[in-house]
């Protein structure tokens, strides 16, 4: 099946149908610069993607200490050599324009540069003052989901013990904080059940909120070629706006935002209505089905086809699929995450899973996704506001043992309140009790909500900010001190996936100028600041990526996520391999709760749980009397209008989220010539019927307010849901020439100008997919194109003008299936 293929135009590539049961057929996708051959590759270097949760493996193929191409790797267990556009064309974002070389403070009110040593000293100084006359609380550290486990975990070791402060978060608060918090209520901890190759044993797959075809393109390729083969799986896509997924469903439900809770508790209603619980499985391991069953007992389809807008006989036939499956998968991710009732939502679908005993088989489990490549690795090393490996703050056993592990005195690590969530840390910051943040691997001027407010948060006067990262960001140029990071391809650690799955990432080549790998940033840091154990020896003992694995190896050892069985050389084998992996699991494991719920005792469990619908956190006392045998849990939750819906002033419900050719704030994608040209700049999407109504085309450049602020994009005109709108979040301002910079010039073009700054009350996530809006036209057109793609969601319903998106020559991609290109094999390193 050789074949070339423009992967901007056809981003999923070629079908290799297969049917139930069986091994899904490699396929080799490889792209190399022009005019480099396979034969010219002199190191193929391995690693695993950086642009989403997928895990995909793939090599770095290098000549002459630079980076040339990527394939994938066939023999891994995630994506069997398939890669998508942005991790085939993404590699280029390294040495584009625009990296940032030396390190930068500021003198005089601008950014100048100087060495390492002087930006070092700004930040010590500055953590010793603060420690000295306002104490731990005074610091902060913000991070990512994009740094490698050795870089979070030397980061919480140096926040938690070092400095001793309880304000340590990543942006993964935004992208999976919902998703642990959905966990750790149903099964007392943290971790994926699932795993990928439930999609090959499936025969149903349900997508609540998650537009896996662009935010996961492999794994849809999966999906496809499952469609594609014999027994092929019935899909249920739950998701307003019609994605790829929603076009190839077999029920489609297009709720109104921020109705889920509504739609699954009608669901709950019909399955159990109709018999489909699985009473055995349901007394054998959970508590609390009688509590759901009453919740929902009035929650008929006709019930919510009221508040959802969607047909009740839509619901009922999507309850019958839920309810009639043999092995059900179903994948959650923001459309529930970031909507109205984050938690109580995606712990209903935990929740069909219970009723029904669909976990821990084969084709029978939940994926409650991750959305950023490394997010699940911020989690279990504890730099994500939880403590490391999965221990509960709240339990004195967790506290002493995380002590022992690092040699520390039990007091010395916070654990007087819950770690600080990003959205509070920011207040504090606003406040003035937080006087010095340092934000890595995350650009918040662009991602966090209500932008003109977090802008004046970054450049007040009294905040000390430090920002790592690999560009001049929007958050970058509001910073005291800017340090110039090395990353992916450039620096050797480990990461996880969404199902649990570890890879190794080695360095293919070196950083530009002086940039150095988060990692020797944290461990330079910690040696300044002579960070000591209770014995008087080095806090930080490790001094390098294997050395920082091993330390994690202790700290995991007997969690839930134990790694015990890992090793480098272990990870430079064929495949990644699946946490846990120790002594009694060497080959890793491929689902969690195959035997019943493992880490929900009440002396084992990671959280005592809190109440869905007001996020109030229970007791130990209430936790112990509710599940006392360490089951799941089943908690139900009643169904609450949104707290911002449309009127008079602000018609519309706005949502937000993402396109399959970039990611996130663009740093990366933007700089790739075939990425940025499918999608240049930003546009909103427009339903038919409200089009007509405002008599508005394509290509119309409106206004979209909100009470929060304001953004102009072009008007792409889709099978959207009426009512709705849609705005891609990746476009902020770095490359507008000209344009409007972070001085708060208005009207921008970033979403994050009209989303409100307001969070889920349980996992503290905030709502980036529920606002009302305005929607006003500033200037016809004239018969131009809205820069969306026609590949994906922003598919134009009236085709009339449009190009279709096409990459050309340059997006040409191989993709070959049997054994991978006969390059010279790097081996192990
Ligand atoms: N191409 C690409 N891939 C990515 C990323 C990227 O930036 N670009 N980022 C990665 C990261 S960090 C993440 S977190 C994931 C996110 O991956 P996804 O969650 O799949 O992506 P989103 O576009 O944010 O949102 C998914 C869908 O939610 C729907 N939605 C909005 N409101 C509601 C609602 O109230 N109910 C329901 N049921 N659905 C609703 C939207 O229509 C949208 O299609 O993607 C990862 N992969
Ligand atoms: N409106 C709206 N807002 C959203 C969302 C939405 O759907 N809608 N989604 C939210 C979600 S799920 C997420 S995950 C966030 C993402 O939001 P951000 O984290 O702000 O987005 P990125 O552009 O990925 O920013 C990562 C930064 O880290 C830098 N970086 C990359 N690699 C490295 C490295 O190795 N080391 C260092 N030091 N820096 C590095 C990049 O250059 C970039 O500036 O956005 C959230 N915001
Ligand atoms: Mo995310």
């Amino acid at each position: 099946m050789d074949a070339s293929v423009d992967r901007i135009a056809q981003p999923w590539g070629g079908r290799t149908p297969y049917g139930r049961h069986e091994v899904w057929p490699a396929r080799v996708d490889t792209h190399l610069e022009e005019g480099v051959a396979p034969d010219d590759v002199q190191r193929w270097v391995r690693a695993a993607s950086i642009l989403h949760s997928d895990g995909d493996a793939m090599d770095i193929a290098v000549v002459d200490g630079r980076m040339v191409g990527v394939r994938g790797r066939a023999q891994d267990r995630v994506n069997h050599g398939r890669l998508g556009p942005k991790d085939l064309f993404g590699w280029q974002a390294n040495a584009s324009s625009g990296r940032l070389t030396r390190p930068l403070v500021r003198r005089g009110g601008r950014l100048v540069e100087t060495d390492w040593a002087t930006a070092m000293d700004r930040i010590v100084s500055r953590s010793r003052s603060l420690l000295q006359e306002k104490g731990p609380g005074s610091i902060g550290f913000y991070t990512t989901g994009q740094l490698f486990l050795e870089e979070y975990y030397t980061l919480a070791v140096l926040a938690r013990a070092g400095i001793g402060t309880n304000h340590l978060d990543g942006n993964t608060r935004l992208c999976t904080s919902t998703a642990a918090e959905a966990l750790k209520e149903s099964f007392g901890c943290d971790g994926q059940p699932g795993s990928y190759d439930d999609i090959d044993h499936a025969d149903a797959i349900a997508l609540f909120g998650h537009n896996l075809a662009e935010t996961q393109p492999v794994q849809w390729m999966r999906v496809l070629d499952r469609l594609e083969g014999a027994d092929p799986p019935r899909l249920v896509c739950v998701d307003p706006r019609p994605t790829q997924v929603a076009r190839r469903a077999t029920v489609h439900l297009a709720p109104r935002g921020g109705t889920n809770v509504a739609l699954l508790n009608a669901l709950l209603h019909e399955i159990i209505r109709t018999g489909r619980v699985d009473h055995a499985y349901v007394e054998a391991h959970t508590v609390g089905f009688e509590e759901l069953e009453a919740r929902v007992a009035e929650c008929t389809p006709a019930w919510a086809a009221g508040i959802c807008d969607v047909p009740a006989a839509r619901i009922a036939e999507a309850a019958e699929i839920l309810g009639s499956a043999d092995r059900l998968l179903s994948t959650v991710l923001q459309g529930v995450y970031q909507s109205h009732q984050a938690t109580a939502a995606a712990v209903q679908i935990n929740n069909i899973h219970l009723i029904r005993g669909m976990l821990g088989r084969p084709g029978a489990g939940v994926l409650q996704m991750n959305g950023q490549p490394t997010a699940q690795n911020t989690r279990e090393c504890g730099a994500n506001g939880d403590l490391p490996g999965f221990r509960n703050w709240e339990n004195d056993q967790h506290v002493a043992d995380l002590a022992k592990v690092w040699n520390v005195d039990p007091k010395q690590i916070p654990h007087y309140a819950p770690p600080t969530h990003a959205m509070q840390m920011f207040r504090y910051a606003e406040q003035g009790s937080i006087r010095m943040l340092w934000v890595s691997g995350t650009n918040p001027a662009v991602s966090l909500p209500e932008l003109s407010r977090i802008r004046s948060i970054l450049s007040q006067e009294r905040l000390f900010v430090v920002v790592q990262d690999l560009f001049l960001t929007e958050t970058a140029q509001l910073a005291d001190v800017v340090l110039p990071a090395a990353t992916w391809g450039e620096k050797t650690g480990t990461f996880t996936n969404a199902d649990r799955t570890v890879h190794l990432s080695d360095k293919a080549v070196d950083p530009p100028g002086e940039a150095r790998p988060d990692l020797d940033i944290f461990l330079d840091y910690a040696r300044r600041m002579d960070f000591r154990d209770k014995d008087g020896g080095p806090l930080v003992h490790w001094h390098d990526p294997e050395s920082a694995f091993e330390a994690w190896k202790r700290c995991s050892a007997g969690r839930p996520c134990d790694y015990t069985g890992l090793t480098y050389g272990k990870l430079r084998g064929p495949s990644g391999i699946q946490w846990p992996c120790n002594e009694d699991a060497p080959d890793g494991t491929e689902r969690l709760y195959t035997d019943g719920i493992s880490w929900a005792h009440p002396d084992r469990c990671e959280t005592y749980g809190k109440d869905l619908v007001t996020g109030a956190s229970d007791s130990v006392v209430e936790y112990r009397s509710l599940n006392p045998d360490g089951k799941a849990m089943i908690k139900a939750a009643a169904y609450l209008p949104p707290h911002e819906e449309p009127g008079a002033e602000y018609p519309f419900q706005l949502t937000t989220g993402r396109t399959i050719y970039h990611f996130h704030t663009r740093t990366k994608t933007g700089r790739v010539p075939q990425l940025n040209a499918a999608a240049p700049d930003v546009w909103v999407e427009v339903s038919v019927a409200d089009a007509d109504e405002r008599d508005l085309n394509e290509g119309d450049l409106v206004e979209v307010a909100t009470p929060r602020g304001a953004l102009r994009g072009r008007v792409r005109v889709t099978d959207i849901r009426p009512g709705l709108l849609f705005v891609p979040f990746h476009y902020g301002y770095w490359d507008t020439p000209g344009g409007k910079g972070p001085d708060g010039s208005t009207p921008g073009r970033a979403a994050n100008e009209t989303t409100v700054t307001d969070w889920d009350p349980v996992s503290k996530q905030p709502l980036f997919k529920t606002a009302a809006a305005a929607l006003t036209l500033v200037e016809r057109g004239g018969g131009r194109a809205a820069p969306a793609p026609t590949t994906t969601a922003s598919v134009p319903s009236r085709s009339g003008g449009v190009t279709a998106t096409a990459g050309g020559p340059s997006a040409s991609v191989a993709q070959s299936d049997g054994a991978p290109w006969h390059g010279r094999e790097e081996g192990s390193r």
